[in-house]
């Protein structure tokens, strides 16, 4: 797999957690870096952007030597680096891209400039088979305010009128008990039918000829770090052209939250580098993730939000 991220040096995010959870899953990991920043686990102290050129090297070098079968992108650091790699997108070099929006460090500081907001918009989007927004940067991405789980999902169908193929709006910043993610698809046979597969949907549609929604109680899928006490409630809705899928998972409380979109979103390529569908990838990242979370909830690392668990670390211990 391919992942085009910036350099974290607290460890905790950006290329170091895609590179953790890219070997927890068994995916070589090559490395196109975008930035290197220097950073605690509460700070921002510096960023140093990539030249665009020596960034498309790397990505030349990357798809010429292996077979790539999935794409993360994650911090673009400057609207250069968004536009070049929009083109090795839209020219086909890159294949199940996903792509995280990193606008803003977890502390708040702007991790790229307003053009470069411009470029994702209306380049690197159209061109995602993924986008995978948290709020705040769904908000900069639609310019609607975001203040509950329909605007999550009227945030996601903009991104996909934008020319996502699916978006992701993902609700970790709302308090709350649990963790609500928003998926909304496009009307492709492919995603409905990998819809219909997820609910198992055996039901008749109702008269109204919408799906029925159905709620499943998750059974960790295999091949991923499991925690017993944790549930899952998928629930799947289709209406004339568009489909949603809502992702709720039980909140861990914890401040070691540092690198949970990254590796989201690295978690969601690996699983189409193996195989799934978007939407079935999209599902096992979400346990993926909620289980690296659960695993580093007692960690005392760094006094900020320090990292999380994608090796599985404490359930071998
Ligand atoms: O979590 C977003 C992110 C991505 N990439 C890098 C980062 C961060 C957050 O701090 O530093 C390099």
């Amino acid at each position: 797999m391919l992942v085009v991220a910036g350099s974290d040096s607290s460890g905790g995010a950006g290329m170091q957690a895609d590179i953790r959870t890219l070997g927890a899953l068994g995916i070589h990991c090559a490395c196109a870096l975008t930035a290197v920043t220097a950073q605690d686990t509460r700070h921002v102290a510096g960023i140093l952007p990539v030249p665009a050129t020596l960034l498309d090297s790397q990505i030349e070098l990357a798809i010429g030597d292996f077979t790539i079968l999935a794409t993360k992108i994650g911090m673009l650091a400057t609207e250069d680096n968004v536009i070049r790699v929009a083109q090795r997108v839209q020219a086909g070099d890159l294949p199940n891209v996903v792509v995280d929006p990193v606008l803003a460090s977890s502390s708040g500081k702007s991790l790229i400039d307003q053009d470069g907001i411009r470029a994702y918009r209306e380049q690197l989007l159209p061109a995602a088979l993924l986008v995978t927004p948290n709020i705040p940067e769904a908000e900069l991405l639609t310019g609607m305010a975001i203040g509950n789980e329909a605007d999550m999902a009227r945030a996601g169908t903009l991104l996909v009128e934008m020319g996502a193929t699916v978006a992701m709006v993902k609700g970790g910043h709302v308090g709350g008990s649990t963790s609500m993610d928003v998926v909304a698809c496009g009307a492709s046979d492919d995603l409905r039918i990998a819809i219909d597969a997820l609910a198992q949907d055996s039901r008749p549609a109702a008269p109204d000829g919408t799906s029925p929604s159905l709620d499943v109680t998750g059974q960790s899928p295999e091949g991923v770090i499991s925690q017993s006490s944790t549930s899952f409630h998928i629930t799947t809705t289709a209406q004339g052209n568009r489909s949603e899928i809502v992702l709720t998972a039980p909140r861990v409380r914890t401040k070691n939250t540092r690198g949970t979109g990254c590796t989201l979103s690295s978690a969601i390529a690996a699983y189409m580098a193996r195989g799934d569908t978007v939407v079935d990838a999209i599902v096992k990242a979400k346990y993926f993730v909620t289980a690296a979370i659960a695993g580093a909830s007692q960690w005392t690392l760094g006094k900020g939000n320090g990292p999380i668990d994608q090796l599985g670390w404490n359930e071998q211990s």
